[in-house]
Order: structure tokens, then C-alpha cells, then sequence
């Protein structure tokens, strides 16, 4: 059965205290992988989940940026490529993690761990971590209109978007021999090709060395990571009230990002990213363009705009979403972000239409369904034949399945209002917990 299948996996990649997206083709612990697993781990196992957000946060930096892995040190060097030797740095825990962040959907998680299972004292922990993750953002990425810049395409989750082919083809770099350890897990064709890998590092390499804090020749505003700091504000109102905090600023902030993206991102029915270097919009037809659905106060005009572009464009209707319009010349159905469907951009989506078009949110809810059942909890999938990409056995795609699936039921049977932990004969939480994370 589905649900025990998604169980087993997240069973099967938990590393005592937080999970991996896939044993062999990402041994650490990433950080928005993280923010989706406590998401659907919320829903069987809710102290797993307040502890993979809590390690994830005890390797945050002093300047409050939350690097996008924090390495094992049980993992032998040279399983992942770029390794804590490439990084070649520390979080103030003594973790050694890289020196990139990713997508802030963190605050989003942490609430709906603590919908699932109300813990104030979990709550007011995290809250000052969420904070500072906002705050070294605003500090270190915040241009003058106000909107967030990331410095490498592995900043925005979405690593191979053709939305950075331009920016990423002005990026210099020799051809530098890496040993790429992503090939020995996946074929070629489902991943990015070596010259991105070369600009990849060098990248990093010009960030790391810079003590991380100026950025090299890449550095975009991209919608995706925009509106996931939006949401992490509006989240961050309800966590500060349940803390006996000022939910006011956070409000503020929140709209401010939100009218900003309207501002300056938002072109003719998608948002856009924008190039900081060169002050140009970067147009392309990634599906990052539609995850502004979820900001609570997105003008209407814009969210029909944008949901008139998801019906035409990506195909809403008919089937899972794409990552990238399929009538695009980049359209790859195969590789890696250049146009599969992804479990975690739908969920994204998903979340943006549940309250406003009840009537587009169910059939995208079954497609996640579909998906897994036709393919298995693969790491991406060709939106039309449904073919699975890339790993097997992936996290987030197991945990955002049991979300899905408590929210919206299977099979047309709605959700029973218990959760996957407690129905009988499941796996329920076996481990021991402490409470040593971030002690
Ligand atoms: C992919 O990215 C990593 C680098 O961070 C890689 O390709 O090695 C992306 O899909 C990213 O969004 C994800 O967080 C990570 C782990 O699942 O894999």
C-alpha cells in the first residue's frame, strides 16, 4: 500500500536525528529537503519531524544563513561531489556544511509541524532561528526594490532551470576535471551536462573563497525564492503569535516582498527572475514563475493571470505539472529541472490553489498520486508518459505523498482525519527522541 510504501522509505533514509533525500545519491542532510520531509513526517511521526528541522537549524551559521547541506562525517569523503573538503568550512556546532542556502520554506514547515501536533515550546525554539534566517537575507542578498538575490543556480532548488542558461553561459570557467560522483547513481541524460558542473564549482569555489560573502558572476532574483521568503514572513506572524511575539513586522515584510515581486517580477502571466548583474528580467517558461500562487496577498488580477497561464502553458488541467512549459525549445522531459515534474514544485502549487480554485487543486493533488503509483517514489517524472527520473526510493517525494494524501484523501475516499502513524497496523514512531539537538 501507498502510504506504508512512503513510510518505509523515510524509515529507510532517517539517520537518527534527520533524513537523507536518497542513501546513495545525497548522503547528507539538505535544507529544503529537510523543510518538505518535516512536512509529511508531521503526519506519522511528529517528533521526527520537530528533529530534522531542529538539527537542520543546529547547523545554522552566526550570520543566521542556513547552509543547503550539513555534512555526515560518518559518510566517507568523495561520496558527493562538491564534499565538506571542497566547502572547507564549519557551522558554530562544528558541523562542517557548504556555504549556500536554499529556498526558505522552513518557517512553512515548522507550522505545519506544530498544526499536526500543537507544541509551543518547539515553536518558541525555532522562532529565533527562523528569524535570523530571514534576517541574513535581508542583510547580505536584499537589493534597493527590495526583492532577494541568490548567488548560484543550487541557491534556487530548481539547480538546471533553463532560466539560468544565459546567466550561468557568463559565467568563466576552465575546464577543471571534476570527479562528478552524481554520474555513478544516474544516467547522463537525466542530469546537468559537465560544463554546468564546471560552472558550478567554479562558482562555489569563487564564493567559498571570498569567505562567503561576495558573490561571484552569478547573482538573480528568482521568483521561487522569493515567494518562499514571502510565505516564510506570513508564516512567521502566526508562529510570533502563538510565542507572545509581534506578528506586525512580519506582516509588513511579507507584503513588501509580495508587492515588490509584482513590481518588478511579474510579466504577462508569470513571474520572471531578473538578472542583478545586468538589471535584465531573465524570461523563460520555468514553473518557478507560478509558486507565487501561494502568497497570501497576491492581487487578483495576478493570480488569474497566473492560473490562466498554468491551464495554458504548463498544462494543468490534463496532467502532472511540468517544471517548464513543455512547449519551450528547452523543454527536456527527462533531465534534471530542464522540464520533468518534481513532487515538491507541484506540492508548492498545490498549496497556492487549495483555498483559491478548490476545482484545479484536487486533480493536481491526484496527479502526485498517479505519479508515484505508476513510477514509484522516484526523484522526477516525465509529465507525460509518467516515466520516473533520476533516484529511487527519494524522501521528499515519500513525505509530501502522506501530505497530499491526508489532506485530500485516495482514491476518492477524503481524508479519514487520522493520521498515517495511528491507522492500525502502521509503522508508527519506534526511535527515541531526545532533546539534545540544539542543546
Ligand atoms: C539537487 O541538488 C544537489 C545540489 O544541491 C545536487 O544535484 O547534487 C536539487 O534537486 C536540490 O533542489 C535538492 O535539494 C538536492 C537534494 O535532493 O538535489
Amino acid at each position: 500500500m501507498i502510504l506504508r510504501d512512503a513510510v518505509r522509505i523515510l524509515v529507510g533514509n532517517w539517520d537518527g536525528s534527520y533524513t537523507v533525500p536518497s542513501r546513495r545519491l545525497y548522503p547528507h542532510q539538505w535544507s529544503w529537503d529537510s523543510a518538505f520531509i518535516a512536512i509529511g513526517n508531521a503526519r506519522w511521526a511528529p517528533r521526527r519531524a520537530r528533529s530534522e528541522l531542529l538539527t537542520l537549524f543546529g547547523a545554522q551559521w552566526r550570520d543566521g544563513r542556513v547552509p543547503h547541506i550539513v555534512f555526515n562525517p560518518k559518510v566517507p569523503l568523495g561520496a558527493y561531489f562538491p564534499g565538506p573538503e571542497f566547502w572547507d568550512v564549519r557551522a558554530p556546532s562544528g558541523s562542517a556544511t557548504s556555504g549556500i542556502v536554499q529556498p526558505p520554506v522552513h518557517a512553512l514547515a515548522a507550522w505545519r509541524v506544530h498544526q499536526a501536533e500543537p507544541d509551543p515550546a518547539f515553536l518558541r525554539r525555532i522562532y529565533p532561528r527562523l528569524v535570523a534566517q530571514q534576517q541574513f537575507l535581508r542583510t547580505a542578498r536584499r537589493s534597493a526594490d527590495g526583492l532577494i538575490s541568490i548567488v548560484h543556480p543550487w541557491e534556487s532548488g530548481m539547480d538546471n532551470s533553463p532560466a539560468w542558461d544565459a546567466p550561468l553561459a557568463a559565467v568563466e570557467a576552465e575546464p577543471s576535471g571534476v570527479t562528478r560522483r552524481d554520474l555513478d547513481h544516474v544516467s547522463a541524460h537525466e542530469r546537468p551536462t559537465d560544463r554546468d558542473y564546471e560552472r558550478y564549482t567554479a562558482l562555489a569555489r569563487a564564493y567559498r573563497d571570498s569567505g562567503y560573502r561576495r558573490p561571484g558572476a552569478f547573482c538573480v532574483e528568482d521568483p521561487l525564492f522569493n515567494a518562499a521568503y514571502g510565505v516564510a514572513e506570513a508564516t512567521l506572524a502566526k508562529i510570533a503569535d502563538v510565542c507572545g511575539g509581534d506578528p506586525e513586522p512580519h506582516l509588513r515584510e511579507a507584503a513588501a516582498v509580495t508587492e515588490a515581486m509584482v513590481e518588478h517580477l511579474y510579466d504577462d502571466g508569470l513571474f520572471q527572475a531578473r538578472d542583478v548583474l545586468t538589471g535584465c528580467p531573465i524570461r523563460s517558461n520555468s514553473a518557478a514563475g507560478l509558486v507565487p500562487l501561494m502568497l497570501p496577498g497576491l492581487p487578483r488580477e495576478i493570480v488569474n493571470g497566473l492560473i490562466g497561464t498554468a491551464l495554458d502553458r504548463f498544462g494543468l488541467k490534463d496532467g502532472v505539472l511540468p517544471s517548464f512549459a513543455p512547449a519551450a525549445p528547452e523543454f527536456d522531459a527527462a533531465r534534471y529541472w530542464r522540464g520533468p515534474s518534481w513532487i515538491n514544485l507541484t506540492w508548492l502549487v498545490w498549496q497556492g490553489l487549495r483555498h483559491r480554485r478548490p476545482d484545479l487543486a484536487g486533480p493536481l493533488a491526484d496527479s502526485v498520486i498517479r505519479a508515484i503509483r505508476q513510477a514509484g517514489f522516484r526523484e522526477y517524472f516525465d509529465p507525460f508518459s509518467l516515466l520516473g527520473h533520476g533516484c529511487h526510493d527519494f524522501s521528499w517525494s515519500a513525505a509530501l505523498l502522506l501530505d497530499v494524501v491526508a489532506e485530500h484523501g485516495l482514491d476518492g475516499v477524503p481524508p479519514a482525519g487520522r493520521e498515517v502513524g495511528q491507522q492500525p497496523g502502521s509503522l508508527g514512531e519506534a526511535d527515541d527522541i531526545g532533546d539534545h539537538v540544539l542543546a
